[in-house]
Parts: C-alpha cells; structure tokens; sequence
C-alpha cells in the first residue's frame, strides 16, 4: 500500500488564522488601539450596544467601529449617523469574521487616530467563537428574550469570552429569564469574566459596563 498524506485543511486554516490575528494585535498594539470584538446571535442588540458605548465614551477616546454582516450596509450606516467612522464588511455568506476580513477592515481605517475600535461579529453564537480576529477583549451579549439556557446548549462562547452583556432588561417582566440561574451557569464555564446587565433602549446599567471598558483600555496603554 502506499504513503497517503493527508492534508487537514481545517487545521491549516486555523492555524494560518491565528498566525495572522497575532500579528494583527502586535500591530494593533504598536499603535495603541484598543480592538474589542462583539459576538452574539442577531438581535440582541449588538449594534445598539456599540452605539451607546460610542455615545458614553466619546470624550475620552477617539472610536471607530468595523462591522461584519454577510450582507447589507445597515450597522455601518447607524454608526456613521452617529458621526464615527464606520467599515461595513459584508462577508458575502460566512458566519464569521476572520482575521484577514478584519486586516481588510483595518486597512480602510486612519488607525493613528483611534484609541478603541470596535469590531461587530457576525450574529451567531457558534461560528465566530473559534475564529481569533486579532481583538484584545472578546466580549458575548445575551438578551433576555434568548433564555437563561444559552449557556448550557452554547458552551464554548461562555467558556471563551472576556465579559458578558445581558441585554434588554427593561423587558424582563415579560419573559422567564431567571438571571440567578443564569450566573450560576456562566459562573460554572467562566468563573472570572464579569456580567453586565443593561438595557440599551432604556440606558439603565450602561454605565458600569462603560466604566469598565475603559478601565480595560486604560490599564492597556503604557
Ligand atoms: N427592548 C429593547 N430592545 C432593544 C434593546 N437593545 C436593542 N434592542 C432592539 O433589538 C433589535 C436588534 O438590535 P441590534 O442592535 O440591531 O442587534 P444586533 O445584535 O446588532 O443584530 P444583528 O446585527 O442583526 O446581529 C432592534 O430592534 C433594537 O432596537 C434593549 O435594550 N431593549
Ligand atoms: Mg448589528
């Protein structure tokens, strides 16, 4: 019989990946720009977050966001009506933003004049989780509309992420969202990453989850 290579192409992808996203972040960090990647299903207001942490933020850090969606232009549109620089990828049918879609996304903006960026990932809770897009803090949101189950049916987003977004609680009386459940859930998968509830129709609870970012960035630069 002879020799068979075999070549794993989910393997080398991944590993090409991650070469890349690395290189992305030394880059990022010679320059001093602050890279968090947003994850989450669609709907449960990862723009909507964005936005008010652009909002919140404004006068102490020159922002700008990418946006990943596989088709349309709509997210990018919202951010730049609110007067920020905005990048729309439109992935075309992937489920998640890579590192070299993120380069791309770099390469359109003035980096030297951005101290945070924000990155909106394709909605889903599974495909963007393995894929690192060079960011310093991967943050996952929940609406209290999705249930406090996600945790246990979509581990591996809640075993990875740095901090998590509870949104939409201003419509919580109308759903079974058992929030103590739900801590104790994540709590078990990801003891250390802080939870932050906070409705950004409303802005209740938008604050504590600003000032911690911005302890984050702070605590980044030299
Ligand atoms: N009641 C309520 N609605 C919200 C809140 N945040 C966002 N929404 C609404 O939820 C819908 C989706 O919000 P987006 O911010 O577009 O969600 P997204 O995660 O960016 O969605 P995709 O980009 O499609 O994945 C919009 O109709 C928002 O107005 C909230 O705190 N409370
Ligand atoms: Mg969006």
């Amino acid at each position: 019989m002879s020799d068979i290579t075999l070549i794993n192409i989910k393997e080398e992808i991944l590993s090409e990946n991650r070469e890349l996203a690395a290189r992305l972040r030394s880059d990022l960090d010679e320059k001093s720009v602050f890279l968090v990647n947003f994850m989450s299903s669609p709907g449960s207001g990862k723009t909507s977050l964005i936005v008010r942490t652009l909002e919140h933020l404004k006068d102490q850090f020159q922002m700008a966001v990418i946006e990943g969606d596989v088709d349309s232009a709509v997210d990018a549109e919202r951010v730049a009506g609110e007067g920020f620089p905005a990048v729309q990828i439109k992935t075309g049918g992937s489920c998640h933003l890579t590192a070299a879609m993120v380069e791309k996304g770099l390469d359109a903006l003035t980096l030297e004049e951005i101290d945070l960026l924000f990155l909106e990932n394709i909605g889903n809770l599974i495909c963007p989780v393995g894929s690192d897009t060079g960011a310093h803090l991967n943050v996952a949101l929940l609406s209290i509309p999705e249930g406090d189950d996600k945790p246990l049916k979509y581990p591996k987003i809640f075993q990875t992420a740095d901090a998590f977004v509870v949104n939409k609680t201003d419509v919580a009386d109308f759903f079974d969202f058992d929030e103590d459940a739900f801590r104790r859930r994540v709590g078990r998968l990801n003891p250390e990453a802080p939870i932050f509830g906070l409705s950004c129709k409303t802005g209740d609870g938008v604050a504590p989850w600003c000032s911690w970012l911005s302890d984050r960035v702070g605590a980044k630069r030299p």
